[in-house]
This record gives C-alpha cells, sequence and structure tokens, in this order.
C-alpha cells in the first residue's frame, strides 16, 4: 500500500494542474477556449459616382470599364450595361412585369441573372444582351457571383449554393456562419481576390466569407456611407457589390441609391 502513495499523490497533482489550466481530462484546450471575434473593416470613400436613383439594384459586377447591373421589383426589371463615371446607362433590356430581377454574374461572354420567387434564370450574350436561353432552379434567386468557371448563388439563407458555370446545376452548398452562429439573409455577392463577399440584407454589413468552409473571415461595416437624408424610402438597402481584380477596386451601392461609391478598406482600430 505505501508504495502507492506516490503514484496517488502524482495523480492529484496533475489533476490539480489539469483543473488549474482548464485542461479537463480528455478535452483538448481548443474547445474551451473563447470564441475568437473575426476582424472588422471599416471604410474610406475613394470616389462617389453617381448611380440611378430609380435603379432598384439587386446585382452588379464590373467589367472592362463598365458597370452591369440587374434591377429589380415586377414591371422595373432590368438588365443594364452602365458607363461608371457618369452613371449614363448605355445598354437595357427590360425584364417582362411577371419577373422580378436578382442577381447577375458573367462567364466568358454571357451574362446569367436571376429572378427572384419565379424559379427561372436567363443567359444573355454579353455584347448585345441577347436572350440565349432560361433555367431553372429551386427556392428563391437573391444574389450571384462567380468563382472560377463555377457559380455561387444566395437564396436568402445562410446557405451558398455552387453551380456548374456552364450547366447551371447546383453541385454542392456551403453553409455560412460566424463561429457558431448561422448568418441568414445573405444578399448581393462578389468574389474579391479568394473571398466571398455578401451583403447581409436589410443591415449596412457585408461578411467575408471563406468560399471553402463558409465560415466567416470578417465583417464589413459600411454604417453611414449613404447618409440617411438620401433614404427616403424603407426599401433603399445597401445591395450591390462588385469588384474590378486588376486595379483592386471596391464597389458598392444600394437599392434606389443616387450614389455609388469606390471604397477602401479600413481595419478597425479593435480588431
Ligand atoms: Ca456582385
Amino acid at each position: 500500500m505505501k508504495k502507492l502513495w506516490p503514484i496517488i499523490l502524482t495523480v492529484c497533482v496533475l489533476l490539480a494542474v489539469a483543473v488549474a489550466l482548464q485542461l479537463p481530462c480528455g478535452q483538448s484546450a481548443h474547445k474551451d477556449q473563447p470564441l475568437v471575434p473575426v476582424p472588422e473593416y471599416s471604410y474610406k470613400v475613394i470616389h462617389a459616382y453617381p448611380h440611378d436613383p430609380g435603379a432598384y439594384t439587386q446585382g452588379l459586377v464590373y467589367l472592362n470599364g463598365f458597370l452591369y447591373e440587374s434591377t429589380g421589383q415586377n414591371g422595373r426589371s432590368s438588365l443594364r450595361k452602365v458607363r461608371l463615371e457618369t452613371g449614363e446607362v448605355l445598354q437595357q433590356i427590360n425584364l417582362p412585369r411577371e419577373y422580378f430581377g436578382e442577381g447577375i454574374a458573367i462567364l466568358k461572354d454571357e451574362i446569367i441573372q436571376l429572378t427572384w420567387q419565379s424559379r427561372k434564370g436567363f443567359v444573355y450574350s454579353l455584347s448585345d444582351f441577347r436572350l440565349l436561353r432560361r433555367f431553372s432552379f429551386t427556392g428563391e434567386g437573391w444574389g450571384l457571383t462567380t468563382h472560377g468557371s463555377d457559380l455561387l448563388m444566395s437564396d436568402g439563407s445562410s446557405e451558398i449554393r455552387i453551380l456548374d458555370g456552364r450547366t447551371l446545376r447546383e453541385k454542392r452548398r456551403i453553409k455560412v456562419r460566424d463561429g457558431e452562429l448561422r448568418i441568414t439573409q445573405l444578399n448581393e455577392l462578389e468574389m474579391v481576390d479568394g473571398q466571398i463577399f455578401a451583403n447581409v440584407w436589410q443591415t449596412d454589413r457585408i461578411a467575408r466569407i471563406s468560399p471553402q468552409s463558409g465560415k466567416v473571415l470578417g465583417w464589413i461595416d459600411l454604417q453611414g456611407l449613404l447618409g440617411p437624408m438620401y433614404r427616403m424610402e424603407t426599401d433603399a438597402v445597401l445591395n450591390g457589390i462588385a469588384y474590378d481584380p486588376a486595379s483592386k477596386r471596391l464597389f458598392v451601392t444600394g437599392k434606389l441609391w443616387p450614389r455609388l461609391f469606390e471604397i477602401k478598406l479600413v481595419p478597425k482600430s479593435n480588431n
């Protein structure tokens, strides 16, 4: 019995140390660590450009010096090519009244456009907006962007669908979470240097999301970008992200906003 005492003593000391270090037997230290908040970013306005205040922006893409924009609402839905510097609409087709336009993306020489609740999408020729074909999907259509040869699509939930860019068929989905929290109402999308940027409907916030894991890697707070005096309608919320990868220019606007902004992200000081 005497010989057991050193062993019991050693075990007790080890247990005491484990408790002190919050390392209970059989559990990892990682599980007990508090969640570290992801970095937050504010913004600096580089340029403010005119934007059609009648455009209920639902999709925004930058390509070769021009913006391509999809607008929503039944009877006011359209696809547009817009001159960045002036906001001038250079080319436009209007959707039949039955369709409510949503996100757009450009793959090669085609523009893909979603509609909200009609479960239909359209594919147009980039050069002349000629309708090439239609496609179907389940649920609602919200935001759209490209990732290589795939498309990423939001539907108002916390999931982002990955579609084959050629067949437009769904391949899989990623679940978007900030720590343990599901992030819902993901709306307009843009792929920015390997991360999905998604603005959250009815907020001034954009989530930066890993396309591999769905993990939120950061938050962009655009509060105050458009002053309240311009927000004449409650619908006039942030919705529109476009990116010029060559010049690393990030553009944002909103539904019925009279301005479109080029912004630079600024890490918040509490990061
Ligand atoms: Ca976009």
